[in-house]
């Protein structure tokens, strides 16, 4: 069996990678060419006698054809395309590069599947909740014998989307759609909900926070707490810093500056996550899923969890909200129902809410210990 995956130095290729290494896959990861090493997320498989790397970019349509040409197996063949520019806030400044990569880039390889008649290739497209930016439905809870109404989104959903990103993410889920019902390709699209982990990159929120936290933690481990000699350094304490006194110095640590804390998401652990895109590959007809746990929370809900893991109940103190990290336009409310994806597929999330931050954090603070 063989896999061809774009995005695989990401957080999510990454995680597959292994996940189909450990069911015996053959995997080829594509990748473009970057001025600094960009594989640590992958350094580990790097010498598996089952993994290569193919320089190419989803952009590049002879790239794709030349890997395609190369690597495809008429017997077996399952094609990843995660590759993405996959920052929301980056899209609104490189509204063109988002389009190019994560819109016309699942062109570029479902076109090329086609004209290279390699129809046995069975796809998957990375699909986003931000797809649902400000739309959701409303109903009463099917699990609760008290009918309480709330807002969720599933497969029939329509979409609203907030950003660039979430356009272009829009774009790709019809191409593929269309590929599916027009060319009959075994074109599946995951529409996952915001997933996390240790691989997290640093500018999502929820690394954000871990990865401060880990920072903090090794500012605070040594001298004397801030509290105990304000009084001396009071006059020159800025309301940005935390302070500490170490050797008779007044050491200085940056708060943490972040944006809107008040947006709900669907938080889960990446780990999970990639099974379910492996499953969908597998059914016997290709179809479009939700991913995600269900549950929902703010920033606000995540910082709570984390501080108080490294026993801190009050974090207003630490962090510093930001304007600079508001979006033009925001996406207020994820929440999704993953019926579907239990039904047929038979996958469930492993890992609660709050399991995945104090993973996240228990990583974090380690990675700093001195
Ligand atoms: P990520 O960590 O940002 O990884 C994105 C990957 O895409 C990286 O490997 C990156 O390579 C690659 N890439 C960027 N531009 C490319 C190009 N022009 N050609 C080929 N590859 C390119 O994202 P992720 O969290 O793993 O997400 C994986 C996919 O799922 C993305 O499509 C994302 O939009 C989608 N998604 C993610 C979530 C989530 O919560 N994580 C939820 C829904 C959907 P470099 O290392 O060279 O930058
Ligand atoms: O962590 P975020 O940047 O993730 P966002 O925008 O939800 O997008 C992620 O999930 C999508 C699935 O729904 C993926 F498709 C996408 O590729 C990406 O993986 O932001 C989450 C929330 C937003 O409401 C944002 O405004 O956190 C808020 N936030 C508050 N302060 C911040 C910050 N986000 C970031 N990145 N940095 C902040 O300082």
């Amino acid at each position: 069996m063989k896999a061809i995956v774009t995005g695989i130095t990401g957080q999510d290729g990454s995680h597959l990678a292994d996940l189909l290494l450990s069911k015996g896959y053959e995997v080829v990861g594509i990748t473009r060419r970057t001025s600094t090493d960009n594989t640590g997320r992958i350094k580990h498989i790097l010498d598996h006698d089952n993994f290569q790397l193919e320089s190419g970019d989803v952009t590049d349509v002879s790239s794709i054809i030349r890997i395609l040409k190369k690597h495809s197996d008429p017997m077996q063949t399952e094609f990843y395309n995660l590759g993405a520019q996959s920052h929301v806030a980056e899209s609104f400044k490189q509204p063109g590069a988002t389009w190019d990569i994560t819109g016309k880039g699942t062109l570029n390889i479902l076109q090329s599947i086609v004209d290279l008649d390699m129809k046995h290739i069975r796809f998957y497209q990375a699909s986003s909740s931000e797809m649902f930016g400000a739309s959701c439905d409303t109903d009463t809870n099917p699990n609760q014998k008290i009918g309480k109404m709330e807002r969720y989104q599933d497969e029939n959903t329509k979409f609203l989307p907030q950003s660039p990103y979430a356009i272009a993410k829009c774009a790709a889920h019809y191409m593929t759609r269309l590929f599916r019902e027009g060319y009959g390709l075994h074109a599946s699209a995951g529409i996952l909900f915001n997933h996390e982990g240790p691989r997290r990159g640093d500018a999502f929120v929820t690394r954000k926070i871990t990865k401060w936290i880990g920072e903090y933690h090794k500012f605070k481990r040594r001298g004397v707490a801030y509290s105990s000699v304000l009084h001396k350094i009071s006059l020159t304490e800025d309301p940005d810093y935390i302070y500490r006194v170490e050797h008779n110095k007044i050491l200085e640590f940056p708060k943490l500056r972040l944006g809107n804390l008040e947006a709900f998401r669907d938080w889960g652990y990446a780990g999970d996550y990639v099974e379910g895109m492996w499953m969908m590959l597998q059914q016997k007809d290709p179809d479009d899923y939700v991913i995600c746990t269900g549950e929902t929370h703010t920033i606000r809900d995540f910082l709570d969890v984390a501080f108080k893991h490294i026993e801190i109940e009050d974090w207003t103190q630490y962090v510093v909200v930001d304007p600079e990290f508001y979006r033009p336009a925001e996406v207020d409310y994820l929440r999704g129902r993953n019926t579907k994806a239990k039904e047929k597929l038979g996958w469930t999330p492993k890992h609660s809410f709050k399991d995945l931050v104090k993973l996240m954090v228990d990583h974090d603070t380690k990675l700093t210990k001195e």
